[in-house]
């Protein structure tokens, strides 16, 4: 169908019957692997050394590298960046209630739940898609201990008004940068900011370490409580100080993370050259509106996110799967339908859509696209290609569907 675009009917759609635009499943997260001899390299001295976990050379390398590439004074590698959240969170002091947004991956908001911390989700800025400042005082009650602000899709919080909320009433904050790794704001690096920052380096995050995580901080005090409760409060031989989990980063996957480092260049060259075409392609496409990203900043560009809006587009951001699916292209509608419409928040807050009106809307608009170093300019094409081609056939395909 693809080569036949501009012939082509709705027929041709592989949803319709059609061959579908790609033979394999184009997948959204597909992980970035750097040079796969390196990092053979550095498994087989592992295997020689046999040591493999509690703080091994590749872990503390790992933290080494990034705290000299962020300029903070603390990283504690994770074993994946939920335990780095619910350490953060039990490591900060949170308690009662905390401020978060809905308009996240669920497990920023089951941090807090799982250790029986409330998450108040507030509502997101729609041009950012993160927590919108003036919504938060709002939110705030007398069990409010603490704001989580998650700098989504790598994009930064507004952290200067967020940070003034926070101390002006006194509360913690945290950001979830789950996404943001290498990322800037005013220049400065993500990692540096609140009480404590949070990464992720799991396996569909631009740099990975297999499943892995890391706190970064520059309070020396709060390093040296997560240092002892992700190795269960151990501070030595035989003398636990605290209760403690088990949150170690594993060599292997210091390994991949160290590798991914070397790389690390590529990989954001990869995915901006990809957001660019992405840019290029859709530009001037009606209801279709690609996120944008701050150039003057630093910026890993992991995340390629399309707002669909179905009054100008005249088809839903669903219908739009629908198709895209069918033609092999796995696109996500990341992060439906928003942690207030999932339970067990669902139950605990069953009116809380009413005060999201943005994280609802987005819920419905929202759709992820594949890219990273797996994916090429040909890919992107026919992607766009097909995008386009179910835009300006909005309406047909859209009835054809209901009908079906
Ligand atoms: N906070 C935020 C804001 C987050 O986004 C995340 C994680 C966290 C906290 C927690 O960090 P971790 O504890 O995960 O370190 C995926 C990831 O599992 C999750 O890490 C990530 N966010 C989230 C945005 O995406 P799912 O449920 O979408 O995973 P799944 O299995 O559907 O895979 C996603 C895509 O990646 C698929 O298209 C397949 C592809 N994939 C996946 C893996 C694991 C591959 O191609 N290869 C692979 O090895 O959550």
């Amino acid at each position: 169908m693809i080569e036949l675009l501009e012939q082509s009917t709705i027929t041709d759609l592989a949803i319709f019957g059609g061959k579908p635009a790609f033979a394999e499943k184009l997948h959204v997260g597909r992980p970035n692997v750097g040079n796969r001899e390196r990092l053979l390299e550095r498994i087989n001295d592992m295997l020689d050394r046999k040591w493999f976990s509690n703080n091994g050379p590749y872990v503390q390398e790992f933290e080494q590298q990034i705290c000299e590439r962020l300029g903070v004074k603390h990283c504690i590698a994770m074993v994946n960046g939920t335990v780095a959240l619910e350490i953060a969170i039990r490591a900060t002091g949170l308690a009662g209630e905390v401020i978060v947004p809905s308009f996240t991956f669920v497990a920023t908001a089951h941090a807090l739940q799982w250790q029986e911390i409330t998450p108040v989700f507030c509502d997101v800025d729609p041009q950012t898609h993160t927590l919108n400042p003036w919504r938060i005082e709002a939110m705030i009650t007398p069990r409010t201990t603490g704001i989580i602000g998650v700098h989504l899709w790598g994009k930064p919080c507004n952290v200067e008004a967020i940070t003034e909320i926070a101390q002006k009433h006194e509360l913690k904050l945290l950001f979830d940068a789950s996404h943001a790794f290498g990322n800037s704001y005013n220049g400065q690096k993500i990692g540096n900011f609140g009480d404590a920052e949070v990464f992720s380096f799991h396996a569909t995050k631009f740099l990975n370490a297999f499943e892995g995580g890391a706190i970064v901080t520059n309070n020396d005090e709060l390093a040296n409580k997560i240092r002892l409760m992700k190795n269960f409060g151990f501070a030595g031989y035989d003398n636990v100080v605290y209760v403690g989990t088990n949150g170690k980063m594993s060599e292997v996957s210091a390994a991949m993370g160290l590798t991914g480092l070397e790389s690390m260049s590529t990989f954001i060259a990869a995915n901006q050259q990809n957001y660019k075409q992405y840019q290029q392609e859709l530009s001037g496409l009606a209801g279709i509106k690609l996120f944008a990203y701050d150039e003057a900043e630093h910026c890993n560009y992991q995340y390629i996110v399309l707002e669909v809006d179905e009054t100008k587009s005249q088809i839903s951001r669903d219908r739009l799967l629908k198709v895209l699916h069918a033609e092999n292209i796995l696109a996500r509608r990341y992060f439906y339908p928003g942690c207030h419409r999932m339970e067990p928040y669902r139950s605990y807050f069953p009116h809380a859509g009413l005060l999201l009106p943005e994280t609802e809307k987005l819920g419905q608009r929202v759709l992820v696209l594949p890219t990273g170093t797996s994916v090429s300019s040909v890919d992107i094409h026919k992607i766009t290609q097909v995008i386009r081609y179910c835009v300006t056939h909005g309406s047909e395909i859209s009835q054809r569907l209901r009908s079906q």
